[in-house]
This record gives C-alpha cells, structure tokens and sequence, in this order.
C-alpha cells in the first residue's frame, strides 16, 4: 500500500508545486494538504489470526470434512458475456463493452425478490419464510444484504448482514446444506479470506489469499433483523454503514426518514457558502477568460443563483438518463470524507450521499478497506489573513483540485488550483 501511496502523492505534488508559489502561498493551505494526506495513510492489513475470527458474536464457524469448492462455481453471467464477446472485433473496444452491456441487461431483468439472479448467493425457504442472500452490485466493495419475506414472498424487508465480500468470507453459490439451518439460523459455506494487496488505481486489482476452504458460517438473524427505530434500516447498516441513529428514524430531523434521506445526517441548508460549493463541485458555469486557457475560473452571481443553477441543471439533466431507481440502485451510496459543516449541509442534487467525518471514517475503513478510494475534502478555510479568501481541497480517486474562492461585489469568484489527475 505504501508504494501506491507514494506514487499517488507523488503525481499529486508534481501538479502541485508550479502553481502553488503564484496564486496563493499560505502557511494554512501547506497544512490542510497535510492533513487530507494522513486520512489515506491507513493499514489495510490484518493478521490470519483476526481474518480466522468471525467478526461478530452472532456468527460461529465451522469447518466440513466434505465441502463445496469455489472454484466450481459457475458464474454464468461472466460465461455468456465471455462467449458474446469472442463474436465481436478484436479491435473494437466500444463493440465489447457494448456486448458486454446488453448480457448485463438481459441477466439482471431476471430476478427473484426484486434481486437479479447473478448476485444471488443462495435462497433458503421454510414454511413461509424466505431468505435471500445476496450481494451488491459493486466493483470495489460488494456487501453482503439478507431480504427476508416472512409470507412467503408477499412482502420483503431487507437487512445488511454486516459482512462483505471477501472481508472475511467468500460465500459460496454452490454451498451444500440449505440456507435455513433453522428458524433462528442460516448456514452457508465459505471461503476465508485475506486481502494481501489491495487494489491500486489505475491498474491492478487486489489479491487475496485463501486461508480456509471448508468453512460453514453460521449466522443468528436476531441480530441481523434488529431494526430498533422501525425505520426500514437495520441497527447494523445505520450503525456500519451510514453512521445515522439507530433509536431515530429521521436522524437529522428534516421530515425525511433515514432510508429515504439522500443525506440522512445532516439537514440540508442554504447559505453563501453552501452556494459557493455547490457551484464548485456541481456547477457548469462559463469560464472567465484568462491568458492560460488551461485556467478554470468563473463568477458565481448570488442574486441569480437559484436561476443560474436550475438551467445548468436543467441542461445536465436532458443530457443523462432520468430512470426511476430501482431497488438495488436505492442500495447504491457514495461516501464523502469531510469536516466541513457547510459541505456536509449541501443539497447533494438526488445523489445519496454519506458524509463521514475523518474520525468515522477510520472507523468505516477498518470493515470496508477495499472502499478506500472516496473523496476527501478539506474545510473550507480561509487563507492566512487573506480577506474573504477561501480554500478548500480535494483529493479523489483519480483527481484532485484545489478551489480558491474569493467573495467578489457580485458573489464569489472561483478558481481552480492545483488540479490532478491520474
Ligand atoms: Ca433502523
Ligand atoms: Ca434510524
Ligand atoms: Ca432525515
């Protein structure tokens, strides 16, 4: 990890030191620079030891004289997209992913509980009672969700299990013994695994090292079921996931259940600083002109936000696909990394988005280390004792920039420093 760290800091400074000296040089922004770095210097790794311990105390483990094997598993999604592929070109890249796409499509609309069959892990019924176990659609961090219908198949709710994939377990479709144990537990056999090197941005993707074949996880649901508040969000994802109150159902009290909130922990408000990022992070507003046509920088005028906003929007909008969200993309989030009061308090534009504190972050990166690559942005700060002269820095996946926003007679101005990218 520390090598794609340095490569990564690395590119970030060569972009970062021939701008720095002119436009803005201040003891506070060497800082924040600082200190947004430290939030990626965590430790990934953990011992055989701990990846052998289940991580809850309502999972128990055991290990099978004859079991299934991973490496039977047939994974039909990938088979037919292997074979739709080897019909097209070898050249062209946009007729495979073309390809690619339409086989998605095809087996994601066939689907059991509202869930497409490839993610799937297992169904276990008895009597009335069906449990789906299935993960999410991810590429980074697919997470492991229970949905459960308790009038055979009337109605469902559906529950984080706590687990990821990979992060210990890799549960097992071929998994011999039905997923009911009995009316209190599931069983499924799994892999145990451990990371041994993350995945790194652009190429590579992680490794992991199998360090037992044959368990069988055992897993209580009463934990699992636990929604305290009746919410719709069990104890375990509002307490793992999105850091909300689980005795709460509207955590920031704004009249939007925790489920339903794009940003369920803060109350949304507006105010000139809420404007000015909201223009610096969604905004596509004509740039001034400049001498260096590589410059971005543009005028946000406050008396014509609301206006000015709305028809870049509107423009934005005609441009991509509205669809009405389905269920697996309801579990679909985003997280942002930030201090900053007024950033966390902007209208995320119907994107669900959780912001985490640096602090919760440490703590979510120890069960989701291979969701590392989030955005982080610094507060918005002012610069030394520049007069009305702001800062605020971002480091992303793939880019970063750092926004200098200065409040002019008819807004703010803001200019982009420092940009990124890898
Ligand atoms: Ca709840
Ligand atoms: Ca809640
Ligand atoms: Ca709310």
């Amino acid at each position: 990890m520390k090598h794609i760290l340095t490569i990564f800091f690395f590119l970030l400074y060569i972009f970062s030191t021939a701008q720095d000296q002119n436009i803005c040089k201040c003891e506070a922004l060497e800082k924040a620079k600082d200190s947004s770095r430290k939030t990626y210097s965590y430790n990934y790794k953990i011992t055989r030891k701990q990846a052998l311990t289940p991580p809850f105390k309502f999972i128990s483990i055991q290990y099978l004289k004859r079991f299934s094997r991973s490496e039977n598993i047939i994974d039909s999604l990938e088979m037919k997209m292997a074979s739709a592929e080897s019909k097209v070109a070898s050249d062209s890249l946009l007729g495979y992913y073309k390809v690619r796409d339409s086989i998605k499509k095809i087996e994601f609309a066939k689907q059991y509980g509202d869930i497409p069959l490839p993610l799937i892990v297992k169904i276990g019924k008895l009597n009335n009672t069906i449990a789906i176990l299935y993960q999410t659609e991810s590429f980074f961090n697919a997470k492991y969700y229970l949905r459960i219908s308790m009038d055979n198949g009337e109605t469902w709710k559906n529950y984080y299990t706590g687990m990821e994939k990979n992060n210990n377990y890799f549960f097992k479709k071929n998994s011999q013994f039905p997923l009911w144990k009995d009316s209190r537990h599931l069983q499924i056999e799994a892999d145990i695994v451990r990371m041994t090197r993350p995945l790194t941005f652009p190429s590579g993707e992680s490794e992991y090292e199998t360090l037992r074949n044959n368990a069988l996880v055992v897993i209580n649901i009463d934990e699992i079921i636990k929604d305290s508040d009746g919410d719709g969000l069990n104890d375990l994802e509002e307490k793992m996931e999105f850091f909300t109150d689980p005795l709460s159902k509207d955590t920031d009290n704004d009249g939007v259940s925790d489920p339903e909130d794009n940003n369920p922990k803060y109350k949304t408000i507006d105010n000139d600083f809420t404007k000015a990022l909201l223009a610096a992070l969604y905004g596509e507003y004509d740039l001034v002109d400049n001498p260096d046509p590589l410059t971005i920088e543009f005028i946000v005028n406050l008396k014509t936000f609301k206006e000015d906003f709305a028809s870049q929007r509107k423009r934005y909008n005609s441009s991509s696909n509205n669809t009405k969200k389905s269920f697996l993309d309801m579990l679909q989030y985003h997280v942002m990394v930030t201090n900053d009061e007024n950033l966390r308090r902007t209208d995320t534009l119907g994107e669900k988005i959780i912001f985490l504190t640096s602090k919760e972050f440490s703590k979510y990166a120890q069960q989701s280390f291979s969701n590392l690559y989030v955005p982080v942005y610094s507060n918005l700060f002012k610069c030394d004792d520049k007069k009305d002269t702001y800062i605020l820095i971002h480091n992303g996946v793939s880019r970063g920039e750092t926004y200098v926003i200065t409040r002019i007679p008819e807004g703010w101005n803001i200019k982009v420093i420092n940009q990124w990218i890898t």
